[in-house]
């Protein structure tokens, strides 16, 4: 089974349109998960915990029925779907799961667990080989918990271990990852930016 797993959109249109179009040109039988931080929330953590009254969901964050219509698969929670959530009372940002076991790997967004100075990840206890996460919206995989550098596009056996893999941002760089659970290979991908 293949996995097309993208992560941290923030709302941005054209990056997501753009990674969406690669997936379907690279793998286009791949099942498409969401790895959360779909949405961006104008208000900022501190701010959010002096808030006394619920704010309006068009000042939280700007929600285009475009990118809207762009979520068609689906995706686990990040800590902006939770905070709009929390500074507007609007439930529909809590629908999305916390995690999500697939075949081998367990899916979470990373402000499930905690992160050093450096912005480095202190993985939680899990139960698969595989690992995979976003939140720092940095693409690499931890071999025996240490930081490696990635290459494009060449398929990472990972069926000997251990692996942590952060998927990267579609926000920023048009990151996704596809996962081939067969193979037992990782390959990460940038889609072209227009
Ligand atoms: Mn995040």
């Amino acid at each position: 089974m293949k996995y097309a797993l993208l992560g941290d959109l923030h709302g941005h249109y054209q990056h997501t349109k753009a990674t969406l179009q690669h997936i379907k040109k690279i793998a286009p039988t791949a099942m498409v998960l969401g790895l959360g931080d779909l949405f961006e929330c104008h208000i900022g953590k501190k701010k959010a915990a002096k808030l006394t009254s619920y704010i309006p969901l068009k000042e939280a964050a700007t929600i285009k029925k475009k990118f809207v219509q762009l979520l068609t698969f689906p995706s686990i929670i990040g800590n902006q779907e939770e905070r709009i959530a929390q500074v507007t009372g609007n439930s529909s940002f809590l629908q999305y799961e916390e995690c999500f076991l697939i075949n081998q790997a367990t899916l979470l967004h990373g402000h499930q667990f905690e992160w050093d100075e450096d912005f480095e990840p202190n993985f939680p206890a899990y139960t698969t080989p595989l690992l995979f996460f976003g939140h720092s919206h940095r693409a690499a995989i931890y071999v025996h918990g240490q930081r490696t550098a990635i290459r494009y596009r060449q398929p990472i056996y990972v069926g000997d271990g251990k692996y942590e893999i952060n998927v990267g941002a579609v926000v920023e760089s048009c990151d996704w990852c596809l996962y081939d659970s067969d193979q037992m290979t990782v390959t990460f991908y940038q889609a072209p930016m227009e």
